[in-house]
């Protein structure tokens, strides 16, 4: 009896939460996608999540980070869903009450985070209204006895089974209604409308939900803007990898290490979006303002009209643990930011470029670093193809040698000349550096860790090693406590990039060996083994695995 009890709570209140969420998806589709409730809701959620919780996170989770999160909440949705069910069934009005916070979340996180505009309350708005009346319609499904003229609530208790005895005063008609019908005999009659009534209410979330979804897609998606998209040539092609993977991958060692080139769907994705954001190119442009002698904004025709030149570049995140995989390298095409700092006149004294996304992400730049010749991008080719929209399509900022954090603004459209000492972006006001350079790195992918090797055959010990923008001289290796001994490297096209290198190895009897690697930069500073954690400026250590001989 206390079972059906819960059971028909529960369903009402999870029922309710999801034509809430159902309807907002609808909604949203007319709005916007990030106007959706659940995104609104997440993305107050990251603001609000403790600098430790989202390293913890971005440690644990990587680029799954954000998936972890809509699970999380929707997890948490529905367990307070089931309580405002709960709630409802004995008083609606504490139900109805229950919904009213859930919907004023929405509201409040989609009013109190720069990412959202005042619209996209509007999902919520009309999520919230919905839920309310499944939860009447519920309730009352749950306990029609209530209608007027049936038998006063107290009657249904059955024999041998006492009537409750409640304070005068405190439940609502309806609830009194529903908390006796539910698994008192009468409660038979009522199942029928009721399970009519909830079976109405899923139908009707999950075609909400999914319809919704769809018609956002049709909507807002750019995909197809994208795949329509024709990129110039570059005016400077970047130099073909080839010979590099000829080196690494030599006839003696067999295929080894990592690919020259990380393909794009490969490549590791770093980002607070949870709704990536899509913007047309039509759409899109990027201003460039403050101190700057002359405002500049730029369309993307106008964009794509400049001389681009095509470069690889190792990007690399500041929370990429030693041995990570938060690196990649790929052909990026751009046109020259520090060309467009100088047309625009950015002033002497503004030392920092404080870059925005669409979605409301500031990333702080030195402007020392992008203006000293380097190949500063605004890109909007990756690997030969239009920038992925997760990579940041339309366009994105890459700087060779900096951080993600600290230069790599996807869908970016806005750039203002400032200074460190009047501006925090996002990533610093957590308490990450406000200025730093990549740390000379370098991993062993093969063999992996844990990997069993064969006494008396060659095997290729490779990897890559990264230093951008000063470059790597030498990686060396060692096996157990020995001697040190370099590897050959890859050539490479630029400093800009990782290096791959290789060194064979045979294992001379069985047992179990740790391989360990270091490098040394183009200046012939050695990597340093001592361990700091990626906080707050990137991590150091050398990176280690342990392999078995047989
Ligand atoms: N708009 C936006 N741009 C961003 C970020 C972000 O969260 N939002 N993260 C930055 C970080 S921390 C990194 S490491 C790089 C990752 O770029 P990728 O996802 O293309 O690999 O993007 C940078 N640009
Ligand atoms: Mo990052």
């Amino acid at each position: 009896m206390r079972l059906a009890r819960i059971g028909v709570g529960a369903s009402i209140g999870l029922l309710s939460a999801a034509v809430a969420l159902g309807v907002g998806e609808v909604v949203a589709a007319f709005v916007r996608p990030a106007a959706s409730p659940v995104i609104v809701v997440g993305n107050r959620f990251i603001l609000l999540t403790p600098e430790p919780v989202k390293r913890w996170a971005i440690r644990s989770f990587g680029t799954h980070d954000k998936t972890v999160l809509l699970s999380g909440i929707y997890v948490v949705i529905a367990a307070l869903a089931v309580v405002v069910g709960l709630l409802a069934l004995r008083r609606r009005r504490d139900g109805l009450i229950g919904i009213a916070v859930f919907g004023g979340i929405g509201v409040y996180a989609a009013l109190s985070t720069n990412a959202h505009r005042g619209s996209d309350v509007i999902p919520s708005i009309f999520g919230t209204l919905a839920a309310l009346a499944v939860l009447v319609v519920l309730v009352r499904a749950a306990g029609t006895d209530a209608a007027p003229g049936s038998p006063p609530p107290d009657a249904a208790a059955g024999p041998g089974r006492p009537a409750r005895v409640r304070p005068a005063g405190r439940a609502g008609p309806a609830g009194r209604a529903a908390a006796a019908a539910v698994g008192a005999p009468g409660w038979a009659a009522n199942r029928r409308g009721f399970l009519q009534g909830s079976a109405a209410a899923a139908a009707l979330a999950a075609v909400a939900g999914f319809g919704g979804r769809a018609a956002q897609h049709a909507r807002f998606d750019v995909a197809t803007a994208r795949a329509k998209l024709r990129l110039p040539a570059p005016v400077e092609p970047a130099v073909p990898p080839a010979p590099v993977a000829q080196v690494v991958n030599g006839p003696d060692l067999g295929k080894s290490g990592v690919p020259w080139n990380t393909p794009n769907s490969d490549f590791y994705r770093i980002d607070t979006a949870i709704s990536v954001p899509q913007i047309e190119p039509k759409n899109w442009s990027l201003r460039i303002h403050g101190m700057v002698d002359r405002e500049l904004r730029l369309n993307y025709s106008e964009l794509l009209a400049r001389p681009l030149i095509e470069r690889w570049i190792t990007l690399c995140c500041v929370s990429n643990e030693v041995g990570g995989g938060l690196v990649g390298n790929a052909r990026f095409l751009g046109a020259r930011l520090a060309d467009l700092l100088r047309e625009a006149g950015v002033h002497a004294g503004a030392d920092q470029l404080v870059m925005s996304s669409s979605d409301g992400m500031t990333i702080g730049a030195p402007t020392a670093v992008v203006m000293d010749g380097r190949d500063a991008l605004v890109a909007v080719g990756m690997n030969g193809v239009p920038l992925p929209i997760v990579h940041g399509f339309p366009a994105r900022i890459v700087v060779p040698g900096l951080y993600g954090y600290v230069s790599a603004c996807k869908w970016v459209v806005d750039i203002e000349a400032t200074t460190f000492a009047s501006n925090q972006a996002y990533w610093v006001q957590g308490g990450w550096s406000a200025q730093t350079e990549i740390k000379l790195q370098s991993r062993i992918d093969t063999p992996g860790s844990g990997a069993t090797v064969k006494v008396g055959q060659p095997v290729a010990i490779a990897g890559i090693a990264w230093d951008q923008h000063v470059g790597i001289s030498q990686v060396e290796v060692q096996v157990g406590k020995g001697e040190w001994r370099s590897a050959r490297l890859a050539p490479v096209p630029s400093t800009d990039t990782w290096r791959q290198w290789v060194l064979p190895w045979t294992p001379p009897k069985a047992g179990q060996y740790t391989l360990r690697v270091r490098a040394v930069d183009a200046a012939g500073t050695v990597q340093p083994p001592t361990y700091q954690d990626v906080f707050p400026s990137g991590a150091t250590g050398l990176h280690t695995v342990t392999v078995h001989a047989r």
